[in-house]
């Protein structure tokens, strides 16, 4: 794709992602998300740095820097690694590793794609089995607070995990959302190692809020089982309520933007109007991907600028 090239051209291109492409490109800043998009058939993010950016492969780790900025990226087909649960143990032993030992090693946002996420009954379910994985991996690097995440399951053939993140020089700020119990302190129903990440990251040297995936979770129970209008409501609920909790002014503009992720391909053409109606103008990329409560059929994550 000729945009693709151009991007990757430029002095400032940290990152570069496809959504629901097939041609995988050799350059260390481009993935290929296992997510299919229902915008179009295929979509690009792009990041750019102030800066010119340097990129390399180490191990696994496909990452770039600039500007005070890091991205890092590793995928792992987990029939090299034994399962959800190992296989989250190297991937985040490996970026744990890499970061450390860089000047932006405050990991301020992470994305978590991984196959047939709900798949299996109780302690069993494979997303329980990645949290277990993930806390080994991560050991005691985020003694002092989680990154911003999003775990979402992809409806891939290769049994893939991709973890991708977005890290920095200075640090930044968590915020937690008040109508929500922190995922850190779920109980014990929701599996043995709760899931490590913060409800959102304030990044000061971006002036901007980096919001986790957010469903229609209140407390920690999920809300309005199958019921996706309801859901969607609940969740712009919570997403007002953290840009509250992070001290910001409300709601989302042309400036924001958001993806949905949708359990059901029926149900994308009721998210985005749904979206379009209540967030106009707000750049909304609705993705294919499953939440990782079997009960919830919509997630949606993204940035707000200051
Ligand atoms: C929730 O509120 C929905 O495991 O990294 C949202 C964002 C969710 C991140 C993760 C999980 C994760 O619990 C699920």
């Amino acid at each position: 794709m000729a945009d693709a090239e151009a991007a990757l051209a430029e002095t400032g291109t940290l990152a570069l992602f496809d959504f629901g492409a097939r041609a995988r490109r050799d350059d260390p800043r481009c993935l290929q998300v296992a997510l299919e998009s229902f915008d179009a058939p295929s979509t690009l993010e792009i990041w750019q740095v102030d800066a010119p950016v340097e990129s390399g492969v180490a191990g696994d780790l496909r990452w770039s820097a600039g500007g005070g900025w890091l991205y890092a990226a590793i995928e792992l087909d987990e029939r090299d690694h034994g399962g959800p649960q190992a296989t989250a143990a190297r991937a985040y032993e490996q970026l744990r590793a890499f970061v450390g030992q860089r000047a932006e090693h405050h990991v301020l946002r992470i994305w978590n794609y991984m196959a047939a996420i709900n798949q299996g009954e109780g302690d069993a379910e494979r997303y329980k089995q990645f949290c277990i994985g993930r806390a080994e991996g991560m050991g005691d690097f985020f003694a002092e607070g989680f990154p911003a995440a999003t775990a979402i399951g992809h409806h891939g053939e290769v049994p893939l995990l991709q973890v991708y993140l977005l890290a920095c020089d200075q640090p930044g700020q968590r915020v937690e959302n008040p109508r929500q119990v922190s995922a850190w302190r779920y109980p014990r129903q929701y599996g043995s190692t709760p899931p490590s990440f913060a409800r959102a990251m304030s990044l000061p040297a971006l002036d901007a809020l980096a919001i986790s995936g957010t469903a229609a979770v209140v407390g920690h129970a999920s809300a309005h089982h199958d019921d996706l209008d309801a859901q969607l409501e609940e969740t712009l609920v919570n997403l007002e309520a953290l840009l509250a909790s992070a001290g910001m002014s409300a709601g989302f503009d042309t400036q924001s933007p958001l993806k949905a992720y949708v359990r059901h391909g029926v149900d994308a053409a009721r998210v985005n109007d749904f979206l379009q109606q209540r967030l106009p103008g707000v750049p909304v990329l609705v993705l294919h991907g499953d939440i990782c409560r079997g009960e919830l059929l919509v997630e949606i994550d993204g940035w707000r600028y200051v």
